[in-house]
């Protein structure tokens, strides 16, 4: 692939980011002092950008800059700068629905494809606080605000036709950092993809397995379709629990370069999907000193209670605003067309339900299989205890992808985790005895 790296455009290391920051006075006034006095240090652990931190004597900031090719892989997998763009108008337009959940953006340079914002402390990502076992009681709320309010305020229930439209033709231009999840999440897990690795060879059968299995494949590619179809809102698209930063009372959250008018239940799925991932790590985690059973048991609450606040808060957004073009008040002003909608938003909501379980699936299968893993299972050891969590995760993944339709209520998903749980841990234990 060609990418085209605009002469205007250089990687900036320490020092070349200090000397650029110097001539933007706003930021030189927050950092305090002169560029003497600053340190930057590089702090990205992602797997597409640079992330800097830089501390001056009165404040600190944190830039992001995109980099041409996948920092990941390295410059043998080129990968386009635009991201940075569409990362900065998806932080903005979700910002303006629920500003109290993103960082504050302080400058953004669409030459050298670089955001500079407010850094967050003593924030750390959800996935490092889940892994140490740390309890986040307002989680639940605050992340169903955050999916409730960007998803209804950026679909068609909210803007006006002409409005979205633009909004689309702009985000529809994402199409290069879309086509990796298209390939990560629903193509390559499935088959002899270059990237692909797993624990082996403790999880070489299930590949296989998968592999074969023709009826996981269909549910994967109908999900694909729907990732690929769906125009419903302004998705963030990679809303995985590193994507957002915790303390036990904020929530932030960032990285917003995946960012398409998409399907809302994959960025529902995508949470649900991470937290069912980190309660099967807990296993992994757990130790005499610190046991894991009620951390599991807080995780198994918490999901239940982000579908069940999301779907509250969805509804009520939608029953009190009016504006939206489809379902408009004159077709359904009167009694029994008030009653109507009642019945046709719960319809909605329940459609929504049945995309977020299959795609929570699709994501615990490809983070297990696929190339780009997740810190709660792979820093598990030894391998043979890795992979007896990814084998349950895999196998609820799997459930979850070809039986969407048959989980009615966010209990049942939770109540499938916990039995598979369970039976690895009998299985174990009549291992332990053979
Ligand atoms: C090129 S690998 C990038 C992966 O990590 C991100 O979090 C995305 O989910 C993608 O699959
Ligand atoms: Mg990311």
């Amino acid at each position: 692939m060609q990418i085209s790296v605009p002469k205007t455009y250089k990687t900036l290391d320490t020092q070349s980011l200090l000397i650029y920051l110097s001539g933007l006075p706003s930021i030189a006034e927050k950092l305090g002092g002169k560029v003497s006095d600053w340190h930057g240090s590089e702090i990205g652990d992602g797997y597409l950008n640079f992330v800097f931190l830089v501390q001056g004597p009165k404040g600190k900031i944190c830039v992001k800059q995109a980099v041409p090719y996948v920092r990941l892989i390295g410059e043998e997998w080129p990968m386009t700068l635009e991201r940075m763009g569409f990362q900065y108008q998806c932080h903005l337009e979700h910002s303006r629905y629920c500003e109290q959940y993103l960082p504050k953006l302080y400058h953004y340079d669409s030459q050298l494809y670089l955001m500079v914002m407010e850094y967050l402390h003593p924030h750390i990502t959800m996935r490092h606080g889940m892994i140490q076992g740390i309890y986040y009681p307002n989680f639940a709320e605050q992340i169903s605000d955050y999916l409730s309010h960007s998803l209804f305020f950026s679909s068609n229930f909210w803007l006006s036709s002409a409005q979205k439209r633009q909004n689309m033709a702009f985000f529809d231009k994402n199409s290069e950092l879309c086509k990796i999840i298209e390939d990560c999440v629903f193509t390559d897990p499935y088959w002899e993809a270059k990237n692909n690795r797993w624990t082996s060879p403790q999880l070489d059968h299930i590949v296989a397995e998968f592999r074969h299995d023709v009826q996981l494949k269909l549910a994967v590619s109908r999900l694909q379709l729907k990732y690929l179809t769906s125009t419903q809102a302004l998705i963030h698209g990679d809303l995985h629990t590193g994507s957002l930063m915790l303390t036990p009372e904020s929530m932030m959250v960032i990285d917003h370069e995946y960012a398409f008018y998409g399907p809302m239940a994959f960025d529902v799925g995508n949470v649900i999907g991470n937290l069912l991932l980190n309660y099967f790590a807990q296993d992994g985690h757990a130790t005499i000193e610190q046991p894991r059973e009620a951390y599991q048991t807080w995780i198994l609450e918490t999901i239940e209670q982000v579908w069940l606040k999301f779907y509250d808060k969805f509804m009520g957004l939608w029953e009190s605003q009016t504006t939206g073009e489809p379902y408009c008040e004159p077709l359904f002003g009167d009694s029994s067309g008030q009653e109507a909608m009642a019945e046709e938003r719960h319809l909605f909501l329940c459609d929504l339900f049945t995309e977020t379980v299959g795609f929570a699936g699709a994501e615990m299968i490809r983070r297990i299989l696929g190339l780009a893993h997740t810190l709660d299972l792979d820093s598990i050891e030894p391998p043979e205890r890795r992979a007896a969590c990814e084998i349950s995760s895999l196998r609820l993944g799997r459930e979850l992808v070809i039986k969407a339709q048959s989980y009615q209520d966010i209990k049942d998903v939770t109540a499938a985790a916990k039995q598979m749980c369970q039976e690895r841990k009998r299985q174990s234990i009549q291992e332990l005895r053979i």
